[in-house]
């Protein structure tokens, strides 16, 4: 079974969001048990302050070392990133960090812990990241008010790949990013939509010439979409 902790100032914020899909089952299953933290349980001061102002001055507020360190090491033993077992990952989601790829999230469904903190504010205590993480991870390039969204993607993109997650569906070993292109257009009933057809082929049972079809509209998508995939 693997382990997810999240440590963050909204533990409220994932209070359904695993209840739904492939994570549900997921859960249901005993594949995986997820919680969220209050970083704030984790201050010693009566006012649970979890951020102060940034040395050398500047706008807004960074989040503490001391409740992140304290986190960490209530939930894995450790609070080094030297003592981190293999099996463990000590996440930071952060816009600094390297980002999350389908082989990052392959690595995290192999492990069987790992700690997502999520950042705030205009930052968090630099320190976190040289003394204590494993993995600074963001998810895009784009600015989110905090990491709580991007530890939602991490752990449904984490959860989908663990041995039996996934059921009857589609393995997740044959899919898009596994082969570098995009998925190519399905279609379903009805064949004529508000006068917009189905691609004939696709409804001749022929399935030489709907292979042939697929991959040319995959190449066809990626290359519109994504020619950043086509370029190795
Ligand atoms: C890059 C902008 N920063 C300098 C002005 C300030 C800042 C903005 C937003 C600092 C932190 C945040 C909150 N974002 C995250 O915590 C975050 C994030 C993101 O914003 N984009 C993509 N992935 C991630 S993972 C965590």
């Amino acid at each position: 079974m693997l382990r997810v902790d999240i440590v963050t100032i909204f533990p409220d914020y994932f209070r359904e969001v695993f209840d739904y899909g492939i994570v549900r089952r997921a859960r249901a299953a005993q594949l995986v048990e997820i919680k969220a933290h209050d970083l704030r349980s984790w201050t010693a001061d009566k006012h649970h302050m979890v951020d102060d102002r940034p040395f050398g001055g500047g706008d807004g507020m960074v989040l503490k070392p001391e409740p992140v360190f304290a986190a960490v090491r209530s939930l894995t033993g450790v609070d080094r990133r030297e003592e981190i077992p293999a099996d463990k990952r000590v996440v930071l989601l952060s816009p600094q960090g390297k980002q999350l790829t389908q082989e990052l999230a392959a690595a995290f469904a192999e492990c069987e812990h790992f700690v997502l903190i999520c950042g705030r504010y205009e930052g968090v205590d630099e320190r976190v990241a040289e003394a204590l993480v494993t993995d600074e991870v963001s998810i895009g390039d784009y600015v989110l008010s905090g990491g709580e969204p991007a530890a939602l993607v991490v752990i449904d993109a984490v959860v989908r790949l663990l041995p039996g997650a996934l059921g009857s569906e589609t393995s997740a070993t044959t899919e898009s990013f596994s082969d570098g292109l995009l998925d190519c257009p399905q279609y379903t009933r009805p064949p004529e939509f508000e006068g917009l057809r189905v691609p004939e082929i696709l409804l001749t049972g022929n399935q030489a010439g709907i292979a042939r079809w697929r991959r040319r509209a995959a190449e066809e998508k990626t290359k519109r979409n994504r020619p950043d995939l086509l370029k190795n």
